[in-house]
């Protein structure tokens, strides 16, 4: 059937990463119901299903316009009968009864508040769930074992899930910057991740950290740790050395989903500036109350300067920093994207380390990220345009 004149038609390509995706769109109410349910499909380890409702609120994001009627959705991508089900309804009559059921219930509360503890997953928190937990206080509550990650993500469960600012992140930046450089004058730091693509918070705060000469950024990770460690900014760290040389896999096969690099999982001590108590920022989540503040003598919120700030670090040789660059610079889902559309479109392997070509047998370089895109056959994105 033509579509009416009146009716405007875009149409758009398959993968996310042939699309430019803004942070800011215009199908909000769409895309949210839909990552509600991408959401609780996780919560059931159900992937398939999760990345198809993501693939389809990826495809709205794209969107040049208000999307107000189904027929406005001929010849799009990625729309399945259960997301175009859930969107229907939503134009008819305001809401979508699955997605009203889904942020009521229970287990998606639960779940949801369990899985926001830094260090537990969806095996941890549905196994606590079906034990009755529902909440971080009822963990602490109930005597759960706990490893490191875990007390060090009840702790500071309250800070950890405050967004962080575009302004905590350069604060931040800066302290990275100065560690850094004390212990290799001349490497450099990178803010990826979320902030990169222009959002004005985020979860955490990612790095990659470099050095023009191949070689020495080797160990650079302990020396950077150790220095903010003595000058107690580290409230938790993990550090896992590079392991990509040695993996049994690599680097002849690198691995499509993760990467070996020197990094760190960390929880910074981050100073607030002074501020009087109605500039104080109100701090959210149910668990507040219990959770940070009295239950593990965090110290009430008035009593603190400081706050708790999740940072990612990962240390790159020079000749793999674009590759990381393109990795850690997200979106998760832009990344699957890439990662599928080298394989299926290109028989070729990309990994946050290099690109390896199936065809011709070799890696092929990239000292760019705009040398990776033209690698891959796509048309260059940029980190604004990267929320799929
Ligand atoms: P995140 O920090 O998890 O996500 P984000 O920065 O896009 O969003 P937020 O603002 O909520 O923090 O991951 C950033 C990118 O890092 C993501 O695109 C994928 C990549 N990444 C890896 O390559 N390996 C990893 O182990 C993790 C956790 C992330
Ligand atoms: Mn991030
Ligand atoms: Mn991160």
């Amino acid at each position: 059937v033509e579509p009416s004149p009146t009716v405007p038609v875009f149409t758009l390509n398959a993968y996310g990463c042939q699309r430019r995706t803004p942070l800011l769109h215009h199908n909000n109410v769409l895309t949210d119901a839909l990552l509600v349910l991408a959401e609780n499909a996780e919560f059931n380890e159900d992937e398939g299903r999760s990345v198809a409702f993501k693939r389809a609120a990826s495809v709205l994001k794209a969107l040049p316009h208000t999307v107000r009627g189904m027929e406005e959705l001929q010849g799009l991508p990625c729309l399945g009968g259960h997301s175009q089900r859930v969107i229907k309804e939503i134009l008819e009559e305001g809401k979508s009864r699955e997605v009203e059921a889904t942020l009521q219930s229970q287990q998606f509360q639960a779940m949801k508040a369990l899985t926001g503890i830094f260090g537990v997953g969806v095996k941890t928190a549905d196994r606590w769930f079906r034990e009755g937990l529902r909440q971080p206080s009822d963990v602490v509550d109930t005597g759960q074992k706990l490893n490191h990650t875990q007390e060090a993500g009840i702790r500071y469960y309250e800070d950890l899930n405050t967004p962080v600012t575009r302004a905590e992140a350069d604060a931040i930046g800066q302290i990275v910057e100065e560690a850094v450089q004390a212990v290799l004058p001349g490497a450099t730091i990178t803010l990826t991740g979320g902030f990169r693509r222009g959002k004005p918070t985020g979860h955490d705060v990612d790095f990659l950290i470099t050095h023009p000469e191949e070689g020495k950024e080797e160990n650079l990770m302990p020396k950077v740790v150790s220095w903010l460690d003595d000058r107690g900014l580290l409230l938790y760290q993990k550090t896992t050395r590079n392991s990509y040389l040695e993996a049994k896999d690599g680097p002849a096969r690198p691995p499509h989903n993760m990467d070996r690099f020197e990094r760190c999982f960390s929880i910074f001590r981050l100073d607030r500036p002074h501020r009087r108590p109605e500039q104080q920022p109100q701090a959210g989540g149910e668990c507040q109350a219990q959770v940070g503040g009295t239950l593990l003598g965090q110290g009430s919120e008035e009593s603190r300067d400081w706050k708790a700030v999740r940072v990612d670090l990962v240390v790159t040789p020079a000749s793999q920093f674009a590759f990381a660059l393109l990795g850690w610079t997200g979106s998760q889902l832009f990344e699957r994207e890439l990662r599928r559309w080298a394989v299926h479109e290109k028989h070729m392997s990309l990994s946050s380390h290099a690109l390896y070509d199936s065809t011709q047998n070799r890696y092929l370089r990239g000292s760019t990220e705009e040398e990776i895109f033209t690698h891959l056959g796509l048309e260059f994105v940029p980190p604004s345009e990267r929320n799929a």
